[in-house]
């Protein structure tokens, strides 16, 4: 065993059940193993739920995990993963928040914090210097996260951090989110209804003390350097301006700009909602802490408010819903932020509505970008009012299930967990990284989208494959497990080179970055995989990492790929050169060798009890 340095060594378990809130240590082995973020959530999820529990009961765990360079002064470190059962795909489920909670949490003392059990009544938990305290959330359960976030700084002081839900996750709305800072969300798989079903309104942290550091004077030289490297990039002052917004004119020339449900990749108004649109509006910009290249962008809404943007809440709630009006996709954001619910998921349930109301399936519904009524659905979700609001509420899965007909057709999501902001017709790489993703259709795993379409746009091919698990390997796995952000790598061409050796300053260790690529993160990878078929057990099969049948079955109507369709047997090809690749045999399962060669003989053991496991 080794000292620690850069990690604090130390969790906080609390249990609302019971009232309870204790430490429990880790050592070095455990540290450089598992790193952090979801090297810590998968682990703890793997070894301590109970399969098939309700991921709305008390026995659900919610983890909120940090890594040994979150919150550390250097660029954009302040990220945290937050992590449960998903109540929205009954799968694995997490998110990734940027918040002062990042910084805070580290300096209480403990890396991460898991919660169990429930609370008798509302309550929050008040987290400072490695102590737990549960406190009545009288005068904030109601609120909604900004007032709530507001009166809780006002009752423990400005510079304390904030994780918080609203209305929708008291509501238990499968896809409610956590809320911080007004305007960072994280938990796109209904973290937030798992804070509400355990009566959790808040987690507040203050902390004082000091992370230690292997190496101060070589991580502060180090830091700058990093910070100037990001700054002297080409596109540094264009993403200042604009940054995740210039992707709506990047997905609109290319046609993959999610339009009307996905039925087509091009959106007539696209001018009204793009970069350039906000840049007109623009009056500030927001981040996260340590941030160096903030991509928060805040416009003044139609109604004269504050809401932050990014590249997916516009398109899910303009082009996907035919809202042409930037100030009032705005209000429908900032609304969304306001209440604690995911925008890429309400952007497709409003979009699903609205093609259901128009197919006849919904009667007295909303018509395609109706703002007034989309502004009224919000409420009636957030608040399960009237049937309709309630039947959202549960997510497009769910609604099509209940709705019947074709409508499971053009339910957009994989997994139960909707699709983020990329239409895939003519992109069959991303295609399977959607398929594939670890918590269903979200995109963060595995952006190929931008190289598929300078590099070979139609094919098929095993460079595809190989691009997809490349991609998840870093940021699914190396990032989420840091934790530290993405977009500095990605936007502003910060290599990865730069994380071995931030590690080595501030833990002493030197882990290089192939064990994090090829073992941690294959780990995770598989450990998560191992999470969903114990869960679904006879009921898995490879048609879970399908995309929606749309993509396969109707044409693009409009743009210069107008008739393009994913091809289904094309794609069965890629997914078993992915199975292949990964270890996986033909339902999508690890096999015995692939879990053993990776440490998790115990994982085989038990999944055995399950599946029928290939050797
Ligand atoms: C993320 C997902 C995204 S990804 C966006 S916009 W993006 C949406 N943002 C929402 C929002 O805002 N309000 C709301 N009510 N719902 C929202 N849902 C959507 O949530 C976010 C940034 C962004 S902006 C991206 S790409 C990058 N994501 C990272 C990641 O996943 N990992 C990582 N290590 N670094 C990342 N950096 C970037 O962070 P989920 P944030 Mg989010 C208004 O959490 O569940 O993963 O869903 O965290 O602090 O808001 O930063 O064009
Ligand atoms: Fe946060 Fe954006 Fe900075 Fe990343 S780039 S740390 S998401 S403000």
């Amino acid at each position: 065993m080794i000292p620690l340095y850069g990690w604090n060594g130390k969790i906080l378990r609390v249990d609302l059940t019971n009232i309870k809130s204790t430490i429990q240590t880790y050592d070095s082995d455990f540290a450089i193993t598992h790193i952090g973020g979801r090297g810590f959530t998968t682990k703890i999820l793997w070894d301590e739920l109970t399969p098939g529990i309700n991921p709305l009961g008390p026995e659900n765990k919610l983890i909120i995990a940090a890594g040994p360079l979150t919150g550390l002064p250097g660029p954009s470190l302040g990220k945290l993963v937050i992590a449960a059962k998903s109540p929205l795909t009954d799968g694995y489920g997490d998110g990734n928040i940027g918040t002062m909670v990042a910084v805070q949490m580290r300096k209480t003392g403990v890396d991460a914090v898991v919660i169990e059990g429930k609370a008798q009544k509302p309550v929050y938990l008040y987290v400072e210097n490695e102590k737990g305290y549960i406190l009545s959330a009288d005068g904030i359960w109601g609120e909604t996260t900004f007032e709530t976030e507001r009166k809780l700084k006002e009752a423990h002081g400005r510079d304390v951090g904030v994780l918080t839900i609203g209305p929708s996750g008291e509501n238990m709305v499968k896809y409610a989110t956590v809320i911080s800072q007004e305007g960072r969300s994280g938990g796109r798989p209904g973290m937030g209804a798992v804070m509400g079903s355990k009566n959790l309104k808040a987690i507040v942290f203050k902390g004082t003390k000091n992370i230690p550091l292997a190496d101060v004077e070589g991580y502060k030289k180090l830091v700058n350097e990093a910070y100037n490297h990001i700054k002297s990039h080409d596109y540094y002052s264009f993403w200042i301006r604009q940054g995740t917004m210039a992707t709506i004119e990047w997905c609109q020339e290319n046609g993959v700009l999610p339009t009307y449900n996905f039925q087509e990749g091009v959106f007539e108004f696209h001018r009204l909602i793009d970069g350039y649109a906000l840049e007109a509006m623009k009056i500030k910009r927001r981040g996260c802490p340590y941030c160096n290249m903030m991509c928060g962008n805040v416009v003044l809404d139609s109604e004269g408010k504050e809401s932050e943007l990014d590249y997916e809440n516009v398109a899910m709630l303009g082009s996907n819903i035919g809202l042409g009006h930037l100030g009032k996709v705005s209000v429908l954001n900032r609304i969304a932020d306001e209440l604690g619910i995911d925008t890429i998921s309400l952007g497709n349930t409003l979009a699903f509505a609205m093609e259901a109301t128009e197919k006849g399936l919904i009667k007295d519904g909303i018509e395609w970008g109706d703002y007034e009524k989309a502004r009224t659905l919000i409420q009636d979700i957030a608040y399960r009012r009237g049937e309709l609001g309630n039947m959202l509420a549960e997510g497009v899965k769910a609604a099509s299930l209940k709705l019947g007909g074709d409508s499971h057709r053009w339910a957009m999501h994989v997994k139960g967990l909707e699709i983020s902001a990329y239409d895939c017709h003519m992109v069959p790489g991303m295609a399977l990284a959607f398929a594939t993703s670890s918590i269903g259709a979200h995109h963060k795993e595995a952006w190929v989208i931008a190289w598929e379409i300078k590099t070979d746009r139609v094919g098929y091919t095993e460079a595809k494959v190989d691009k997809v698990i490349e991609f998840q390997r870093i940021r699914g796995g190396m990032f989420e497990s840091l934790v530290t952000c993405r977009l500095p790598w990605i936007e502003l061409g910060f290599e990865l080179k730069w994380y071995p050796s931030l590690l080595k300053a501030a833990t002493g260790v030197e882990i290089p970055l192939e064990n994090i690529m090829y073992n941690l993160a294959d780990r995770v990878y598989n450990l998560i995989r191992a999470f969903w078929i114990r869960e679904y057990a006879k009921d898995w099969s490879r048609q879970m990492d399908y995309p929606p049948a749309r993509w396969f079955e109707e044409p693009l109507t409009k743009g210069q790929y107008k008739g393009a369709t994913l091809d289904k047997t094309k794609f069965d090809t890629l997914l078993d050169m992915y199975y292949a690749k990964r270890g996986w045999d033909a339902r999508g399962v690890s096999t015995r060798t692939t879990l053993e060669k990776l440490g998790l003989t115990e994982v085989a053991q038990e999944l055995s009890r399950y599946v029928m496991l290939t050797p």
